[in-house]
């Protein structure tokens, strides 16, 4: 029998990875993806074919993690024996201007999806992963961050992932179901959202490079984030799912860098080298190859609350899962970056 997969956000710079890992591994892989006026399927349409031809192991489905009758019917029509809930309002700023929709979707959201499960009975034969993450941690109160470490969230985004993790953990322990979270630090990757930092920083070095940019605008450039690459990341959720009991994971690099050190390094592989001045918002860099501004600081970047250092302990995974990151921090900047100059030499620099 194949294995079913169910992923929400599947067209997501995770979930496209995870389709692709799972294709590979022999899954009937089913997709949930919103309704838009514009294509929003970019990161998975190399794995898509048309479900009229034989043999096809890709589906996409119209849905929404605000709408449960729309859930419970993908459920029940998917069967799946595994079931992969990334579908996130997941950028965290913009989480403190929608608060409401965010609670919706990343708290309410899994909930809904935890019932579906339960309502059509099938707590005991699909197992179900919950996207969680190192936000949960926020103002921080133990260094390096590991699994028993107190969650302290400082956005609405991490608040409403509060309640996805608990309700996942409440359901595991009331009704056997097998629900496992995983407590992912950040994971970047050429697809990653353009308005993430990793993303916007390598995407403007590109266009400054290309002439079509002059400046980036940046916000608090010393928060310090550990970064890996989203392919390693999707390869710890399907391992945390192949576990004989359910259980709780972080999957970090164990390395932290500032937000400052990815620009030197993304800027550092086009040999222009960056020389800071001035601080706090009248900090800029200075290209010291051509001595114009490349850099300058936009307070609008600032968020209310900050998450000013996150650092992921992996032992238990590592340990347990057998799972270890493989691509190093300087690699993923190198490989972000020689990305975005390929789209930009192409003159296409949206995905
Ligand atoms: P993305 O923002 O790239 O993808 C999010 C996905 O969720 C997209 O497919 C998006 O659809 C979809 N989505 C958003 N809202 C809804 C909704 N209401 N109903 C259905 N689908 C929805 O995130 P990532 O791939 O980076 O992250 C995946 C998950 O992991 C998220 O839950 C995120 O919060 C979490 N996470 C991410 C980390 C990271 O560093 N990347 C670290 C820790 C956790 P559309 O394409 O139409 O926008
Ligand atoms: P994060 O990622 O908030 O960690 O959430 P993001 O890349 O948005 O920010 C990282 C850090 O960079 C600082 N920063 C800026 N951030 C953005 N987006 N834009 C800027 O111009 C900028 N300047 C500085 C931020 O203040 C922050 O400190 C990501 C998401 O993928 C979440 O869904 C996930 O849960 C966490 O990672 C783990």
């Amino acid at each position: 029998m194949r294995k079913v997969a169910l992923i929400t956000g599947a067209t997501g710079q995770d979930g496209a990875y995870l389709a692709e890992l799972l294709l590979g591994k022999g899954y009937i892989v089913h997709g949930i993806k919103r309704r838009s006026s514009s294509f929003n399927t970019g990161r998975v349409e190399h794995l898509y074919r048309d479900p009229h031809e034989e043999d096809v192991s890709f589906f996409m489905h119209y849905g929404d993690l605000t709408d449960s009758t729309n859930l419970i019917r993908l459920v029940q029509q998917v069967q799946p024996t595994e079931i992969y809930n990334l579908a996130a309002q997941s950028h965290v700023h913009v989480s403190f201007e929608t608060p409401e929709y965010t609670a919706n979707a990343d708290g309410i959201g899994t909930l809904r999806l935890l019932e579906a499960i339960r309502i059509l009975g099938l707590e005991k034969t699909a197992r179900f992963y919950q996207a969680s993450t190192s936000e949960l941690y926020g103002k921080v109160q133990e260094t390096p961050q590991r699994e028993t470490t107190p969650f302290y969230p400082r956005s609405p985004y991490a608040a409403a992932k509060l309640y996805a993790y608990w309700i996942t953990v409440n359901y595991r322990e009331a009704y056997g179901m097998h629900a496992s979270n995983g407590i992912l630090f950040n994971h970047e990757g050429p697809t990653r959202g353009e308005t993430f930092v990793t993303r916007k920083i390598t995407r403007a070095v590109a266009a400054i490079e290309h002439g079509r940019q002059d400046c980036l605008y940046l916000g608090n450039l010393d928060a310090k984030r550990d970064w890996g690459h989203a392919r390693d990341y999707v390869e710890g959720m399907w391992r945390i799912l192949q576990q004989d009991e359910a259980d709780d994971y972080v999957l970090a690099t164990g390395e932290t860098h500032s937000v400052r050190e990815f620009v030197e390094l993304a800027f550092g592989h086009i040999g222009r080298g960056i020389e800071w001045r001035g601080e706090g918002v009248d900090e800029e860099g200075i290209c010291q190859k051509t001595g114009k501004v490349v850099v300058r600081i936009d307070p609008r970047y600032f968020r209310p609350t900050e998450v000013d250092l996150l650092l992921g302990d992996p032992t238990k995974a590592r340990e347990r899962l057998g799972w270890t990151h493989t691509t190093a921090f300087r690699d993923l900047v190198r490989e972000m970056l020689e990305s975005d100059m390929r789209l930009a030499a192409d003159g296409d620099d949206h995905r």
